[in-house]
């Protein structure tokens, strides 16, 4: 591979970047004196910083590459639409072949009762999309009241205010006082966390069902527009939920008749071993948010993919729906995410991850159970979580929450493996491409990483 970008000018980056740039997420007066890291390339499943170190990404960009990095056909795919059509818009009765031809691979792999999708660039644009297109339904079936969305305890929906406040993160609401109204928050079903003594992981999944059903009466069920969540909570930590939970939870929105959007933004694209999270978990939504992976992320591309009930509505009222985006369905971006996707089938990745990658990956980090700092490991297809506890027998945490978990990370990066840390749980989701060499690595430095962060807290474990 050229090396181009690599030059001796780190320090020059660094200061520029500081001077210049401000990150999302980040605690700026501590990001400024340590100087950002300087990512320049990468390839497969590895990344290069500016000093010439090779890190294998176990996060997969930002649960985003599926495909791995250094894909030409994804490049050619963008250098032909951009010469043949590099933009056109799709508001004023126009489209164009690249948005068509996605738009049907889309339907093709979404559950049959989904056939429409609705473009946007990110994750946060295709939930608030979402959000307006379910009021707005209600509101055409002559029901305006029903605004309420339900979702849960450290979702983690999008930055925009709207998604932000489906979100469920307090510390992104922090920011955007007052939130957005009409959103209510349940518990969410993280076993680890907040199952009870003697609590089965079944008994679990059908208490933390039932505090969607109890928030539906509580506001009163006609008030309710809809249920949101990931099936799996991605940024909150890997949060998987116990078998019982998930048709529990749809006996209840189906028992209610209000709207359910799962929100796919990890989970689709092949990440749980099935094109879509909904699939794998054997729910039905009405509406499915998608972004990173559509495209592998190569390209910003993101959409919502809405059910014929909710098309049907449309199309029975001559109201328009005042809403889009400059870059709703992207040429170029369709069309990358068309090879992106030709690539996934030809590559036959999403079964392998079902029949491979899922199952290696569970292997993987089964091995550090019984390591003294680890209190669960836990994962489905490729997402995967090590929670660090200061006393594996009752769970408990350290002070400080996320101090341990920022260690950890440092030592990964110092052994060139990025997993990231969710305070101190330390999460991964590799690029669906891993192989058994790609494996093995991950072994040795997560083995090497959690001795050393164990030797770094060793007085604060419980004996
Ligand atoms: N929904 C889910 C489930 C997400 O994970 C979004 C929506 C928002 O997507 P955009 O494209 O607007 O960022 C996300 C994004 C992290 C992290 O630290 C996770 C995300 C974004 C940034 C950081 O784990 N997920």
């Amino acid at each position: 591979m050229s090396n181009k970008r690599v030059k001796n000018s780190t320090a020059e980056w660094r200061d520029l970047d500081a001077r210049h740039h401000l990150h999302p997420f980040t605690q700026h007066n501590t990001l400024r004196p340590a100087g950002a890291r300087v990512i320049v390339k990468a390839d497969g499943s590895y990344i290069w910083d500016s000093e010439g170190h090779r890190i294998l990404d176990g996060m997969a960009g930002l649960w985003t590459t599926n495909i791995g990095y250094g894909r030409a056909e994804l490049a050619d795919a963008a250098r032909d639409q951009m010469l043949e059509l590099p933009f056109y818009n799709t508001f004023f009765k126009t489209t164009h072949p690249p948005v068509v031809e996605l738009s049907q691979k889309l339907a093709e792999l979404a559950p049959p009762h989904i056939n429409q999708v609705f473009y946007g660039s990110s994750g946060s644009e295709s939930n608030d999309t979402a959000i307006r297109l379910i009021r707005h339904y209600w509101t055409l079936k002559g029901e305006p009241n029903r605004r309420i969305i339900i979702s849960r305890k450290n979702a983690y929906h999008g930055s925009t205010i709207a998604a932000g406040s489906m979100g469920g993160m307090s510390h992104v609401h922090q920011h955007s006082y007052p939130v957005y109204e009409g959103f209510r928050h349940v518990m969410d079903p993280y076993w680890y966390g907040e199952g009870k003594d003697g609590e089965s992981l079944e008994e679990f999944g059908l208490r933390a069902a039932k505090a969607l059903e109890d928030e539906i009466l509580a506001v009163g069920p006609e008030n309710v527009a809809a249920f949101a969540g990931e099936p799996v909570q991605g940024a909150g930590g890997v949060k998987i939920a116990p078998d019982s939970y998930w048709p529990e939870v749809q006996r209840i929105i189906d028992k209610y008749g209000i709207l359910f959007l799962a929100d796919e933004v990890i989970t689709g694209f092949g990440r749980l071993g099935t094109w879509f999270g909904s699939e794998y978990y054997g729910i039905r939504p009405n509406l499915v948010t998608f972004a990173k992976a559509v495209t592998s992320g190569y390209l910003p591309l993101s959409g919502v993919l809405i059910d014929d009930t909710i098309v049907e509505a449309l199309m029975a009222h001559n109201d328009d729906f005042n809403h889009g985006y400059t870059f709703s369905g992207h040429p170029v971006a369709c069309a990358v995410a068309l090879k992106n996707i030709e690539i996934m089938e030809r590559e036959k990745l999403v079964p392998r991850v079902a029949e491979y990658s899922g199952p290696a990956l569970a292997r993987l980090l089964a091995k550090f159970k019984d390591h003294p700092l680890v209190g669960e490991v836990r994962s489905v297809g490729m997402m995967g979580a090590i929670e660090l506890v200061a006393d594996k027998r009752t769970h408990r945490r350290f002070d400080n929450p996320g101090r341990v978990g920022l260690i950890c990370r440092d030592h990964f990066f110092h052994e060139g493996f990025i997993m990231r840390a969710v305070f101190d749980t330390m999460v991964c989701a590799p690029p669906l491409i891993w192989s058994d060499e790609q494996f093995a690595e991950a072994e040795r430095v997560i083995k090497k990483a959690l001795d050393q962060t164990l030797a770094d807290v060793a007085g604060e474990i419980a004996a």
